[in-house]
């Protein structure tokens, strides 16, 4: 039979691919290290640190998916804006809202500390390696 070493390497091949018969995931291969900093002045709380990371040219909405499921210290909700994507809504349970003028601003300091406000949201920014993300609970 022909045949019969080929189906035989393919089922080796099967066996040995990450996430298929073995029930591991398959690991996304993050190479962009970055900061997300949690920091709300308006409460006069701690500024929160954390470290995460994107994969190449990754979007910042996979970084911060990332880190919540990988760290108890930090979870955010977000919406879709049907014109602008997703939109960040509350961060470790606190949420922006009309009444008070509050919402989560996106900040981006760069590594020699320069703070810029990025014109796009989390679903279209792509940080650059080693940049510090900061999420600022402000008023509008
Ligand atoms: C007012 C406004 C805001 C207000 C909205 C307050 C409110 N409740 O009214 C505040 C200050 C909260 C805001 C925040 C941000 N905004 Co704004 N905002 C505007 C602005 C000037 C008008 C929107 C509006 O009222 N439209 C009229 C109403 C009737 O339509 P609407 O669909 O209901 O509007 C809603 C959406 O626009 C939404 N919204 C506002 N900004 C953003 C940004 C993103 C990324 C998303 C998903 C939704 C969203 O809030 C509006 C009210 O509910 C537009 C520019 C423009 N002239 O259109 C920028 C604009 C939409 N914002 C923009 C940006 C980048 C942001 C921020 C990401 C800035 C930052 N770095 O923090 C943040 C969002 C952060 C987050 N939490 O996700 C960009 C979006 C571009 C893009 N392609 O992503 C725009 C186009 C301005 C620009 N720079 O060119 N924004």
């Amino acid at each position: 039979m022909e045949l019969m070493p080929s189906l035989l390497s393919a089922a080796l091949l099967l066996l040995l691919s990450p996430g298929t018969l073995t029930g591991v995931p398959k690991m996304d291969a993050v190479s962009v290290p970055i900061g997300v900093e949690v920091r709300n002045l308006l409460h006069n709380s701690r500024p929160l640190t954390l470290s995460t990371g994107t994969v190449y040219r990754g979007i910042l909405l996979g970084a911060l998916k990332r880190l919540m499921s990988t760290n108890a210290n930090f979870a955010f909700t977000y919406t879709e804006d049907r014109n602008y994507g997703p939109s960040l809504d509350s961060v470790n349970g606190l949420a922006g809202n009309d009444y008070d003028r509050t919402y989560w601003e996106l900040l981006v300091e760069t590594p020699d500390g320069n703070i810029t406000r990025p014109d796009v949201g989390i679903g279209c920014y792509i940080p650059n390696a080693n940049e510090n993300i900061i999420l600022n609970f402000t008023t509008w």
